[in-house]
């Protein structure tokens, strides 16, 4: 037996489902043994940037490991960026790729220390130094990923690939080896303290984080948003959490309208669960600047990362929000009439179904907010909406609907322009029983539409929506604050619809609504991957980038910017 027919049967054995690969001399063998294997398929990728942000967008909705597979040395620093991107939101995302013996720079693939590298964008870089150790460091990385750690690089020399394996061969999946996941039980005694606070708040509100999401948590938030008369809020990444709720206000921090914000600073108490109170979804600590805090998570590192709070709770959330009820019970109050205002819930409401402002009419562009607003109507409700960064998803972020924090993708956990798209794909061969739209500036867009290929090739049925201002649009926002010129940020683009068909995918251009409603019909066969060009007016700016781009002025001003 070959070291590479072990490793498929691990990797198989594993049961990730798929791979994302670019094949290469170093990794073919594997990769065909791998697709063998009745239990996994291989998507064989454009170039290592896509494979790698697969991996991570599939990890990210499925909850299995990723995995991707790249050449040594220009294989795994084509998949940088996207391997710090899983880094960042802490993706269990496994990178395999091989050794060569030399740093040598004359050496084919040479020249680079790979474990360096490595280490630099991945929590962990494994190498297996002989063949014996191969089942060893597999499990070293899977049970890494699985425990939460993000992504590694797993490296098992060419050499040692091709090698015939001179011992018996048997593996033992990490899932069997793991201890099932547990519940971490909060200490009483800080729970008592809680609700002492909780006892007097005035203005509370639970702020609920992506670590809730998975814990089956909603009733117990529920429950505690009835005892204590709070406000439910999410951070950017747990959007879409109890959306109907009557006491939910959305998304805390820069998102939020001009009232829920006014209303969101008044608070006096933040019930902090599963969330790092980072300094997006509490502008720098200022928006929670008058509440005592009590922050809840089962990770102990998580807490006062950001924000010292009155009470830190390490705990798994609905273990920890259980306790809560139970001692408010115990004590018996209700605050429910004494809190916030009388009229707060049809506040709420009111804030939700505010009419948004007049939108802007051009004859050959759509208002950014009009098409969001329109494809909320108008896309499958069961979506997974995957984003990229930039100025145009910022429109997403706060007026796309999506039915649960496990179907929105947030991909600029490292600030990277491009990831998107690449998400987007990983996520689709990941879920295909829902339906994935990618949103996506033109930018963006160009910066990794190689993978609409992989997209046609495996027949993904996935929407693109490209948000096309024709413009590295932050670059002009921001360079317009400081009236300087912004030639250098204008792109003169090609008819995405028609490169989009030409690489097979159906192509449509969307000016207004009349021609939104015919891609409607498009996206609603789910049968193909499908790009809508939507030319939007460039002139809407979102209150966010206004903000940045004031704030970003004033500090150039300052000289503590340049
Ligand atoms: C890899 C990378 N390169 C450059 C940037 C800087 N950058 C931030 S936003 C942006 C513009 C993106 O343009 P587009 O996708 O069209 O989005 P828009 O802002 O126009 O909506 C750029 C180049 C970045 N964040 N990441
Ligand atoms: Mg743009």
């Amino acid at each position: 037996m070959y070291v590479y027919e072990a490793m498929a049967d691990a990797i198989a054995q594993e049961g990730v489902g798929h791979v994302f690969a670019v094949l290469a001399e170093d990794n073919m063998e594997l990769m065909i043994e791998l697709q063998d294997k009745k239990d996994v398929k291989i998507i064989s990728t454009r170039k290592e940037s896509g494979a790698a942000a697969m991996a991570d967008g599939y990890a990210r909705v499925t909850g299995k490991p990723g995995v991707c597979s790249v050449t040594v040395g220009p294989g795994l620093t084509n998949a940088a960026t996207s391997l710090m991107t899983a880094r960042r939101h802490r993706s269990p995302v496994i990178c395999l790729t091989t050794e060569i013996n030399s740093f040598d720079s004359k050496v084919f693939k040479g020249g680079l220390d790979q474990r360096r590298f490595a280490e630099a964008i991945a929590e962990k870089y494994i190498q297996v130094y002989h063949a014996e150790a191969l089942a060893e460091g597999i499990h070293l990385a899977f049970r890494h990923v699985r425990s939460g750690g993000g992504p590694v690089v797993l490296a098992v020399p060419r050499e040692i690939m091709k090698s015939v394996l001179d011992m018996d061969w048997e593996y033992s999946p990490t899932e069997v080896m793991m201890p099932a996941q547990q519940r971490i039980y909060p200490n009483p005694e800080l729970i008592a303290k809680a609700v002492d606070i909780l006892r007097v708040a005035e203005r509370p509100v639970i702020l609920v984080g992506r670590g809730v999401s998975g814990s089956h948590a909603e009733q117990e938030i529920i429950s505690l948003a009835e005892r204590t008369g709070a406000l439910i809020a999410t951070t950017l990444l747990a959007k879409g959490y109890l959306a109907d709720h009557p006491r939910n206000v959305g998304i805390a921090g820069p998102f939020a309208s001009k009232e829920i914000h006014a209303i969101l600073s008044q608070s006096d108490c933040v019930i902090a669960v599963g969330c790092s109170l980072n300094n997006d979804t509490t502008e720098y600590g200022l928006l929670f600047a008058e509440a005592q805090i009590i922050h809840i998570d089962q990770d102990p590192a998580a807490i006062g990362a950001f924000i010292t709070p009155a009470v830190g709770i390490i705990g798994d959330a609905r273990a920890s929000l259980t306790a809560l009820n139970v001692e408010i019970d115990r004590q018996r109050f209700d605050r429910k009439g004494d809190v916030w205002r009388d009229d707060i819930e049809s506040f709420v409401s009111s804030s939700r179904s505010a009419l948004p402002s007049p939108y802007a009419v051009a004859p050959d562009a759509i208002d950014p907010r009009q098409l969001i607003a329109e494809l909320d109507k108008m896309l499958p409700r069961e979506r997974i909406v995957v984003t990229d960064s930039g100025h145009a998803v910022c429109f997403v972020a706060d007026k796309l609907s999506v039915p649960h924090p496990s179907q929105f993708v947030w991909t600029p956990d490292f600030g990277s322009v491009g990831m998107g798209l690449y998400q987007g794909v990983g996520a689709a061969v990941g879920r295909p029983d829902k339906h994935v739209v990618v949103f996506t500036g033109d930018g963006g867009f160009m910066m990794g539409l190689e993978e609409l290929d992989t997209a046609v090739r495996y027949q993904v049925p996935i929407t693109v929506v490209v948000m096309n201002d024709g413009a590295f649009g932050i670059e002009v926002h921001l360079l317009e604050a400081e009236k300087k010129p912004i030639d250098l940020a204008l792109f003169n683009n090609p008819d995405f619809a028609a490169v989009a068909t030409a690489l097979g995918a159906v192509g449509l251009t969307v000016r207004n609504t009349e021609d939104l409603r015919a891609a409607a019909v498009e996206v609603a066969k789910k049968n193909w991957p499908v790009l809508i060009d939507a030319k939007v007016n460039p002139h809407i700016v979102h209150e966010v980038l206004q903000e940045v781009a004031g704030r970003y002025l004033v500090t150039r001003q300052d000289g503590q910017n340049s």
